[in-house]
């Protein structure tokens, strides 16, 4: 039942020490995140899968070798199933917890790896096979380690032996598996304002040009922009090019009053997208005012942009501070850009975000796409490169 602790600052870190130290034969037992003094650090427990099922602590191999203060082997006996003694205490009243879904989401999970690990062997998936292969890549593409376990364990128990050894079948079912963890949402812009919000850099003013450009020369909409972002020198000019070169008309607004008569000069108008100022998860009051903006505007919907090379930390965080301007879908940026990106569909989905765009470029009006689960998926099952 022991197992061994490993830390690192990543979760491909760790994994690549639980294999160094454990070999293919690892198991996880558990992965999460542990506070140090100045952060957080991956840390995962795991141990080797004996025959039995049984999560055992790495013991040195040496074939005859036997441990000196071994006794020696007793003779077979049979085995009498333990007794079960009914516990006289009654259970002690506990307190709720602070924060009751977590915890129970955290135990419940954990329950479930031991549960596999310890109580149904035939059910643990060690790093080695298919399967392995399938929960290394799918942590190395920033799926959270508890729900990549989980996904693996329900392809291992939806697929038959020979299915799962064929690679084009066991892709499949995964990449089926992998879909259900996050939602698209890739109809059209239902509103007639759209504004566009997101963390600084992450590409809201490249995609709101790449949608009024959509919608002018492949639907023939009549589109205007509007910036809303007086925050930096420049903030506007980018948006302001890009509307002269493509002819549409353009305004800034930064205050209410100007949202206001801006919105009624262009009541005519099929679709107004409006960029906003990038925003951290520490500009509350920032966030606050331009709430107050995209309310004037009557904005109908907003699009949280989300570039895929942001951190896991990062991303969490723009969802978790934006969410006072009640965005209701997602766009993707960058993701010729990133790595793995299960950190950010993983993010999107835990806000209930659908993914309406992604994008793959700077390019506009080019390098911009209705977001397809499928690809997604696909794009999660591919090898993230490595960087040397
Ligand atoms: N590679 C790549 N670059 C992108 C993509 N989208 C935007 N960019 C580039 O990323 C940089 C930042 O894009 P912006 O559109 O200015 O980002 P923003 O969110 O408006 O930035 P702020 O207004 O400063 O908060 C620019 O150099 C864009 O050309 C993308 O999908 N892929
Ligand atoms: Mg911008």
């Amino acid at each position: 039942m022991d197992t061994r602790t490993f830390r690192a600052r990543t979760m491909p870190e760790a994994m690549a020490a639980v294999k160094a130290a454990l070999g293919n034969q690892a198991v996880i037992v558990r992965a999460g995140n542990v506070a140090i003094a100045g952060g957080t650090l991956v840390e995962i427990k795991a141990g080797i899968a004996s025959k039995a099922g049984q999560v055992a602590a790495p013991q040195p191999f040496v074939a005859g070798w036997k441990r000196p203060s071994e006794p020696a082997a007793a003779p077979m006996r049979p085995r009498v199933a333990p007794k079960v003694v009914e516990h006289p205490l009654r259970a002690p009243s506990i307190a709720p917890p602070a924060h009751p879904e977590p915890i129970a989401v955290e135990l419940a999970a954990i329950r479930r790896l031991l549960g596999r690990t310890l109580i149904s062997p035939s059910a643990a998936v060690g790093l080695s096979g298919p399967l392995g292969d399938l929960l290394t890549s799918l942590i190395d593409s920033g799926m959270p380690a508890i729900q990549a376990d989980e996904l693996v364990g329900h392809v291992r128990d939806e697929l038959s032996p020979s299915e799962l050894a064929d690679p084009a079948t066991l892709r499949l079912a995964a990449s089926r598996r992998i879909e259900s963890t996050f939602t698209v949402d890739a109809s059209p812009l239902s509103g007639r304002v759209v504004a566009l919000v997101g963390p600084s850099g992450c590409g809201k003013t490249t995609s709101a040009a790449k949608l009024a450009a959509l919608a002018k020369y492949r639907k023939g909409r009549s589109v205007a922009l509007v910036s809303c972002d007086s925050a930096r020198l420049g903030g506007t000019e980018h948006l302001a090019l890009y509307a002269a070169a493509m002819d549409i008309p353009f305004a800034t607004a930064v205050s209410v009053a100007e949202t206001h008569d801006v919105l009624a000069q262009w009541a005519d108008r099929d679709l107004i997208v409006i960029d906003t100022p990038g925003c951290g998860p520490r500009d509350s009051a920032p966030i606050a005012h331009l709430a107050r903006l995209l309310q004037a505007a009557s904005c109908q919907e907003v699009h949280l942009v989300l570039a895929a090379s942001l951190s896991d930390w990062s991303t969490r965080a723009a969802v978790r501070s934006l969410a006072p301007l009640a965005p209701s879908r997602a766009i993707i940026t960058k993701l010729d850009e990133a790595g793995g990106i299960g950190h950010v569909l993983s993010a999107a989905s835990s806000a209930r975000l659908g993914i309406s765009y992604t994008c793959a470029g700077p390019n506009v009006p080019d390098n911009i796409e209705a977001a397809s689960a499928a690809r997604l998926a696909r794009r999660m099952l591919e090898p993230t490169p490595e960087v040397v």
